[in-house]
């Protein structure tokens, strides 16, 4: 049954006239087509199987009726990177996209995916990367400080998180020697 489909597919391809094959159409994206998302992303991905030109653009719409605002259309043929002015709520997405291909003949298609309701949650939090990014310091100085019993000397906050976090890195490398030793050494004493 796959050979039959890979010899229908082959088939179809061979009697493609060629001009065609200079028409570019999505072969890939992120998300993916019927994909639900379960993160809020601001940025979405597409690949063509061809080259595209620098006209070429998208439209997304979400529940088929609101247009999200486009930030930013960068195109690397035959990858288009799409920035949106804001992470995407829950709800169904619609991007329609229109190509242009190297003969500058057109195409168009669209394809569609899902934000989860989980996600609108995180939203809500409006966290900053910056923000997270100090969170997690944050956290990485509580694992620290859990794991010596010492409140953190953060008088050069920088410099000190550095050092812990390259600390743990050193705890936890010398324990995966350790255990590898005695795992080795167990393994030695079965076999004898
Ligand atoms: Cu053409």
């Amino acid at each position: 049954m796959k050979k039959l489909l890979i010899l229908v597919v082959w088939g179809l391809i061979m009697i493609t006239p060629t001009y065609a094959l200079a028409h570019s159409y999505v072969s890939e994206s992120s998300p993916a087509d019927g994909e639900v998302v379960h993160e809020a992303i601001d940025e979405l991905q597409l690949l063509f199987n061809g080259g595209i030109e620098q006209f070429s653009t998208v439209t997304v719409t979400k529940d088929g009726e609101e247009e999200i605002r486009v930030e930013d259309i960068l195109i690397e043929s035959p990858s288009m990177y799409v920035a949106l002015e804001s992470p995407l709520e829950a709800g169904t997405y619609t991007v329609d996209w229109v190509a242009m291909g190297a003969d500058t003949h057109q195409t168009e298609g669209s394809y569609s995916f899902s934000v989860d309701e989980a996600v609108v949650n995180e939203a809500e939090i409006e966290e900053t990367p910056q923000e997270e990014e100090e969170r997690l310091e944050e956290d990485n100085e509580e694992i620290l400080e859990d794991a010596t019993g010492n409140e953190s000397e953060a008088e050069n906050a920088g410099s000190v998180e550095e050092s812990t976090v390259s600390q743990l890195f050193i705890i936890a490398a010398v324990s995966v020697a350790i255990f590898i030793f005695f795992a080795l050494r167990r393994k030695g004493r079965s076999r004898q």
